[in-house]
């Protein structure tokens, strides 16, 4: 679904195609998503946390995707909340200590690991690995016992950006059954910043966490049925943005319908602005999976400024972030990339709002009678639309579909225009006040 300029005929009819079938999602998704609220609807959700101790409890229950399956599933919850895949989004700051302890309801032994975190303990005593008694490994790090175990990590939040954490026992199936969760660590003193780096500054009312994910569905039922595990007929089926499949990543957070599974993907910006509206958005990128994503938006690159927790930058603080249009995210990878809008130079309020014309009859989109599709290019206001239409723009806005670019990636089990994809939202340089 690569989009160019070269292509602007087939671009259009890709653009009728994906708009008809947004708008269809977007109408059945996303009852209650408004602007006024997006502060706390959508985005990036911080685990509540005092002094950055954090108790999760490691436990079972189910998730749902949008083709009607029920995954058996085991994840990180709060302890004082509910099971919910993916685990709690932990957000800290560099250099302070950081807590977590965990709980464990699960039939089998159970651990967190914390890649790219120095000095991690387990119940005091460093973490690692732990063996049986003919040396085999039975976990990366000291881990809970089952039904009820539990045991303390801390360390000190180390380089500011965004990190995997995730079971570090019998990991190959422990992590595939969903116990993985974002680590967020922020730059002392500049919470607005992605690393220490001045240049890396965000909007904070515009973060997003992408924890890329796939499920083998007939691995689930084999762990639900206590059977073995069969690795040779491993194939995942599902594939998952913060635990939900397109269309459920549009959902806001905290969907009533998707109890287990709180966190969203809709990315709801509007276009730069120096005076207005002068910070990007930043979507910090994780993969939790077995291969590489190649994540691609349409309609705009971002610029990768930190991979793995660490700023690109060169030994004298040169600048190396640079520009991408799919962004790929390795396994066990995080990729941090700031996203704006620039639509600026076309529109402006009183001096040029590009009125929308109704293009002829031939370029409109008639969906049974009644869909219109305006053919405008441009963000602007609204402006009147025919009578005894079904109006499925709110007021002007763009949405740009972003997708995983291995096509197979992008189904719920199989079926097109699903998994791990989801939509930026663009709206008008003045707001949405249809909202
Ligand atoms: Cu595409």
């Amino acid at each position: 679904m690569t989009t160019t300029g070269k292509l602007r005929t087939r671009f259009a009819e890709r653009r009728v195609t994906i708009g008809l079938a947004l708008t269809a999602l977007l109408l059945a998704g996303v009852p209650a998503m408004s602007t006024a609220g997006a502060a706390t609807s959508e985005g990036l959700e911080c685990a509540s946390a005092t002094q950055q101790t954090f108790n999760l409890t490691a436990g079972d229950g189910y998730v749902s995707t949008p083709d009607g399956n029920s995954l058996y599933m085991w994840s990180y919850g709060m302890s004082s909340g509910g099971f919910q895949l993916p685990g709690p989004t932990l957000c800290v700051v560099s250099g302070q200590k950081v807590t977590v302890v965990l709980h464990n309801t699960l039939p089998e032994e159970t651990s967190i690991v914390f890649p790219g975190q120095r000095g991690v303990t387990a119940d005091g005593d460093p973490a690692q690995p732990q063996l049986n008694a003919t040396g085999g490994m039975t976990s990366m790090v000291q881990a809970a016992d089952a039904n009820s175990g539990s045991v303390t990590y801390e360390f000190t939040a180390g380089s500011p950006g965004t990190y995997l954490y995730e079971s570090g026992t019998d990991m190959n199936k422990q992590v595939q059954m969903g116990l993985y969760g974002a680590l967020v660590v922020r730059p002392a003193g500049h919470p607005d910043q992605v690393n220490n780096r001045a240049d890396s500054k965000f909007d904070p009312q515009h973060e997003y966490v992408f924890l890329l994910s796939e499920v083998d569905p007939d691995l689930h039922l084999a762990v639900e049925r206590h059977d073995p595990v069969d690795w040779s007929s491993y194939r995942a089926r599902y594939f998952m943005i913060n635990g939900r499949s397109m269309p459920d990543t549009l959902a806001p957070n905290h969907a009533s319908w998707l109890p287990h599974q709180p966190y969203g993907a809709l990315v709801h910006i509007k276009p730069y602005d120096a005076s207005t509206n002068p910070d990007p958005a930043v979507i910090r990128y994780l993969n939790a999976g077995t291969v590489n994503y190649p994540f691609h938006p349409h309609g705009s690159d971002e610029r990768v400024v930190n991979t793995d927790g660490q700023a690109l930058a060169g030994s004298n603080a040169e600048d190396l972030s640079y520009l991408k249009y799919d962004i790929d995210v390795q396994p066990g990878q995080s990729v941090d990339a700031l996203m704006d809008w620039r639509d600026a130079e076309h529109w402006n309020a009183s001096t040029n709002p590009i009125p929308t014309t109704i293009p002829a009859i031939t370029d409109q989109l008639l969906v049974g009678p009644d869909t219109w599709f305006s053919e405008s290019p441009y963000l602007g206001s609204k402006g009147a639309v025919p009578t005894n239409i079904t109006d499925n723009n709110q007021c002007g806005e763009y949405y740009h579909v972003a997708h995983s670019h291995a096509l197979e990636q992008a189904t719920n089990y199989g079926a097109t225009f699903g998994g791990m994809m989801t939509v930026f939202r663009i709206d008008p340089p003045a707001g949405c006040p249809a909202n």
